[in-house]
């Protein structure tokens, strides 16, 4: 009955035009509570708090070191005063490529998220005074982009396979959505509003054409029709996604296939192109499914998901292995020390899985966020949190690859404003209970859907161990399901309530569904299974044949030079014989749990070999014992610049 009416009153305000059904502050990092084809709604950022453990730390580092020196570097390389001169107020030159002020829109969505976890009132000052810089330099059309201003100014959405026109304003809505989500206000939000409204007017079909040429508006858009209830912005994201325009904008084949824009959305059949614009692309239109359920796009999204996830992401959950492009490759093109993996591009593929995850409640898409999560987005952010790696290549020969800024500068503030937003990727709502997605010390206070006031309480050694408590606390006692993931890497898992083994079989990359009456103080408990293992590729990419990766819990490993004295990371090898054994180092890069192992290196270290010899006449193989140092992928690069590897041949 309560659902009934709270449904009406929606309807109701719907129809006025303001929709936005959940009150700002109960709106999570997607507001999906009247998406009539999401299964699962995400709990808000601010019902879940990160406790003590590993991504509470990275939180923290993110908040105290990453956002300051961040914003002070996008000062100081004159992205703010990239508004200021178009005011007066600063007489100065425009600096940097065409998207800077998506850097700052990022940085701002970043600190907006830091805000849900706490209130800071210097971090909303700072926002404040942002946004009022940003509204000072918005036309009065509505238009907004430091590039395309003065002689440029002509040629406004005339280069739009490049231009980022609307790049950067999808950025915009996603930072005014998130602070209007932070604080109920909305100055931010507006800017992206009047923009929207300016091009809602006067492009479209009989209209003028549009192209988003970088895929981004789309999903911001759909985020905007769940904050304001406007169907106009859902039909505008139809209208980008179709790619209806493509004869009026006179596209190349190869223009659509790397911009993935310009033709039906529903017409592709393989994910390619530039990896960024192909995963923001995929999102968007998961997320217009959610709100629509077009079938069309739904088998689409699942054949793009398929190729991606089983043909060309990485064992770290990185995309797009072409430098050239920043693409994604053919089938199995999947290099190690030329992955060109933007830490971008990982985030696209998380985002891009939440959403499938969303839609479908499968553990499968939580599975490959959390792989990008530990593995690929981390490993994009220094233990510091001043230091970013824009490329992540599997093996490295000791380049420099950590800076604390780029010209292009987009992947540190997309890392802030992933890390600083987590909290509420760990727990979802749907109609039958409650879902757990991640494990790590954090507590929720939120609600069943029912509307039974609902804790959730996980106090866990996770990641580096595998034992977790759930304390469930329903207001009241009431039957609802559950659901705990149990990852893919847990072969096997052991499941208790109240002490009291779980009946059902409990299957690795399965949600467990624990239906039941729950009472306040009940308790579950899960021990996973943290044996490290050795991985290996399909034997179709050619790179990693005859090779192993090693992977333990949700962390992908790899040897770094200066843990390994035995030679050359390249001249190492894995003994299929050996153990990998788990040894936790409190002092080490931050605390992680290395594995050490007795792999194999040359007999005679290798000097001034011929390149090729005739077999049985060349060095012969790694036969000799060598003591192997692994550590976590993610916390490589954290010294000096260093070999590393994460596949090695397996002998
Ligand atoms: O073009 C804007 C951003 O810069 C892209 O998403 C990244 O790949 C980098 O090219
Ligand atoms: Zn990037």
């Amino acid at each position: 009955m309560k659902k009934i009416l709270i449904t009406l009153v929606c309807c109701f305000l719907c129809s006025t035009g303001d929709c936005s059904a959940a009150d700002w502050k109960d709106q999570a990092v997607l507001n999906l509570e009247q998406s009539p084809h999401a299964k699962l709604h995400p709990v808000p950022v601010r019902a879940v708090r990160l406790n003590d453990g590993f991504w509470k730390s990275r939180q923290t580092v993110t908040e105290a070191k990453s956002l300051p020196s961040m914003l002070a570097l996008l000062e100081e390389n004159g992205v703010m005063d990239n508004f200021r001169r178009l005011t007066g107020k600063k007489k100065v030159a425009r600096r940097g490529p065409l998207y800077t002020d998506s850097d700052i829109y990022k940085w701002m969505e970043a600190a907006a998220w830091a805000l849900h976890n706490h209130d800071d009132p210097k971090l909303r000052a700072t926002i404040d005074s942002l946004t009022e810089e940003i509204r000072a330099a918005q036309e009065p059309s509505g238009y907004l982009n430091t590039y395309w201003v003065e002689e440029r100014a002509k040629d406004r959405f005339q280069k739009m396979q490049g231009g980022h026109e609307l790049y950067c304003l999808g950025h915009l809505l996603q930072a005014g959505v998130a602070y209007y989500r932070a604080t109920g206000n909305r100055n931010l939000l507006s800017l992206g509003e009047k923009f929207v409204a300016y091009l809602e007017r006067d492009f479209g079909p009989g209209k003028k054409p549009l192209l988003t040429g970088h895929p981004e508006l789309e999903l911001a858009l759909v985020e905007l029709y769940r904050t304001t209830g406007e169907r106009a912005h859902l039909d505008f994201a139809r209208y980008l996604l179709s790619g209806v325009e493509r004869e009026r904008l006179s596209l190349k084949d190869s223009e659509v296939k790397y911009m993935f824009s310009g033709i039906p959305f529903t017409s592709r059949k393989q994910i390619e192109g530039h990896a960024v614009r192909a995963m923001y692309a995929a999102t968007g239109a998961a997320d217009y499914y959610m709100e629509t359920g077009d079938a069309a796009y739904l088998k689409t999204l699942n054949a793009l998901w398929e190729d991606t996830v089983e043909r060309k992401m990485y064992v770290t959950g990185g995309v797009g292995s072409r430098p050239q492009g920043e693409a994604f490759g053919e089938v199995y093109e999947l290099p190690n020390q030329q992955a060109y993996t933007e830490s971008c591009a990982a985030i696209g593929n998380w985002i891009f899985n939440q959403r499938m995850l969303a839609i479908t409640g499968d553990a499968k898409y939580a599975d490959v966020m959390e792989r990008a999560l530990y593995n690929g987005i981390n490993s994009g952010m220094s233990l510091s949190g001043t230091l970013y790696c824009y490329r992540n290549p599997l093996a490295s020969y000791g380049e420099k690859i950590r800076n604390p800024w780029y010209t292009t500068t987009c992947c540190p503030p997309n890392i802030e404003r992933t890390f600083l937003a987590l909290s509420g990727y760990f727990y979802s709502t749907s109609r039958e209970g409650v879902y757990v997605h991640l494990y790590d010390n954090s507590a929720m206070d939120w609600r069943l859907e029912s509307g039974t006031p609902l804790k959730l309480a996980q106090k866990t050694d996770a990641p580096w161990g595998g034992k977790t408590t759930i304390s469930v606390d329903p207001a009241r006692a009431e039957e609802f399901t559950l659901f705990v993931r149990v990852p893919a890497w847990s072969k096997t898992t052991k499941l208790t309530v109240n002490g009291k083994p779980f009946a059902a079989a409990v299957k690795p990359n399965t949600y467990a569904a624990l239906k039941r009456t729950w009472k306040p103080g009940d308790l579950v408990g899960l021990e996973f299974d943290m044996q490290p293992r050795f991985v290996a590729a399909n034997p179709r990419v050619p790179e990693d044949y005859g090779k192993a990766a090693v992977q333990r819990g949700p962390f992908v490993y790899c040897v770094e030079q200066p843990d390994n004295t035995a030679g050359p990371v390249s001249d190492l090898a894995f003994s299929a014989a050996a153990p990998l054994t788990p040894e936790w180092k409190a002092e080490f890069l931050g605390g992680i749990m290395a594995l050490t192992h007795k792999g194999l290196t040359w007999p005679k270290p290798l000097a001034g070999e011929p390149l090729y010899s005739f077999i049985g006449e060349g060095p012969g193989s790694p036969t000799k014992a060598a003591d192997l140092l692994l550590i976590p992928y993610y916390a490589w690069a954290n010294r000096e610049p260093a070999a590393m590897q994460v596949w090695l041949p397996l002998r």
